[in-house]
């Protein structure tokens, strides 16, 4: 990798930091959505998670004990702002300054995520993402939380993987808050969010001196299942909502032109003179968020979207069923790279889930299908580095197995495993192997 490359490891605040209701913190959409029955496979929430909030000086010992030299994490907006803006709970800052300055004594870079789908309960019962306020809202929360960190924190993203949280939240209603609007549920809160995104980005800049500042995608390479013109199309429009949408209205300061036809007018945002400008305000860095390729055929799923995911035979699968395919990291970060131009990217996450582990006899967690799974998208990524694609660093997810969402803690990540009953932290195979890499194979 080249020598300026960092390794780290990600995590967010509501999947890690428990002590949802303590010192202050308001309530978010993720501690009422965990609440509805049936909403999270196994019935839990993330009240308690890692307990990250009082056990973060272990989780940075063993940061340091890998040698990762970066981590991204994200605040809790309702734990800042309980009311979700107006007044700032001391408490809540006071905890990530405390955060900040033991990974900068570590010397460990913080990479801070300013949303990461916890959105402020009091802001969701005016309308959350439905409503235009909200981005003016974010962005005061942003300039508020730059005005505190910004002198010591140089790395900020605004959102993460907007895609996801607009329409699993809004569209199909598996993730917080749970709104089941199809299509116009994911494309108004995208709008929404976007600009909250570009409304951001300077007010962060004049608040924090010398800061980088960017936006997460989750992008995938989107390809059609076969060669009928069916699922070309399809997967046309797919590649329009996940990726396009998204990179577009960054990049160049338009939504895509297919799109806009497909949803016009019944589907459409309401998109006011001036929002793609605001939105397109040029960034330092794109963090992209890779898992898979999305491979696509006509189906059912979200009218007039009408796709259908397909699951080639033959691939290797996660836990979750997400296909096992390096070769989709190095394709994304090319195609991002020549076709937007990014100044740098940062792989902001990539990792796999398994299902639940436990140690062996002698106390070991031998995850070798994970090990396996890092060295082979490292090598893709380090690829497209040699290609000219300006990736400047990796962040593993995840740091510790933790609340992932709807499923719950049925489905771990992490390079460390947690024992919820004791909360006691055992670094796996594929930690020491990841650390391993993080320290050797940078150039330097
Ligand atoms: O756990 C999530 C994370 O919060 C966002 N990106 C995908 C991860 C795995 O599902």
């Amino acid at each position: 990798m080249p020598e300026d490359f960092v390794f780290g490891s990600a995590t967010s605040a509501y999947q890690i930091e428990g002590a949802a209701a303590l010192d202050g913190k308001g309530e978010s959409i993720w501690d009422r959505f965990t609440r509805k029955p049936g909403a999270i496979a196994d019935g839990s929430n993330g009240d308690m998670a890692c307990d990250h909030y009082h056990l973060y000086p272990r989780d940075i010992a063993l940061m340091k004990e890998m040698g990762l030299s970066a981590y991204r994490f994200s605040l809790s907006w309702p734990r800042l702002l309980p009311e979700g803006s107006g007044r700032v709970n001391a408490a809540g800052a006071d905890f990530y300054h405390r955060l900040i300055d033991a990974l900068l004594k570590a010397g460990i870079e913080p990479f801070l995520t300013l949303y990461h789908w916890d959105l402020p309960q009091r802001l969701q019962d005016k309308g959350g993402w439905y409503n235009r306020d909200t981005a003016m809202r974010f962005a005061d929360y942003a300039a508020e939380a730059a005005q505190l960190f910004g002198d010591r924190v140089k790395k900020w993203t605004t959102l993460n993987e907007p895609w996801t949280f607009c329409w699993w939240g809004h569209a199909t209603g598996e993730d917080a808050p749970g709104l089941k609007d199809g299509v116009k549920g994911g494309v108004i809160s995208s709008h929404h969010a976007l600009l909250a995104h570009g409304l951001a980005v300077p007010l962060i800049r004049s608040e924090a001196r010398g800061a980088e500042v960017g936006i997460t995608l989750d992008v995938n390479v989107t390809e059609p299942a076969t060669d009928r013109a069916e699922d070309i199309e399809a997967a046309r429009r797919f590649d329009g909502a996940q990726n396009r949408w998204y990179l577009d209205a960054i990049f160049r300061g338009a939504y895509p032109e297919d799109m806009l036809d497909l949803y016009n007018p019944r589907l459409l945002p309401d998109i006011r003179p001036g929002d793609l400008a605001a939105i397109s305000a040029p960034i330092d860095f794109l963090g992209i968020n890779n898992y898979r390729r999305s491979v696509i055929r006509a189906g059912a799923e979200l009218a007039p979207l009408s796709y259908e995911r397909v699951s080639p035979e033959g691939s290797d699968y996660s836990a979750l069923g997400w296909e096992i395919w390096p070769q989709a990291i190095e394709d994304i970060l090319v195609h991002v790279h020549e076709t937007y131009r990014p100044a740098r990217i940062y792989v902001t996450e990539n990792g796999m889930a398994t299902a639940p582990e436990v140690p062996d006899a002698r106390g070991r967690i031998e995850d070798v299908e994970r090990v396996s799974y890092y060295v082979g998208y490292l090598e893709k990524v380090a690829s497209a580095a040699r290609r000219g694609v300006p990736v400047k660093g990796y962040f593993a997810w995840t740091l510790m197995d933790n609340f992932e969402w709807a499923l719950g803690y049925t489905a771990p990540f992490g390079l460390v495993h947690v024992d919820f009953k004791t909360q006691e932290r055992r670094l796996k195979w594929s930690g020491e192997v990841y650390g391993r890499i993080a320290r050797e194979a940078v150039e330097r």
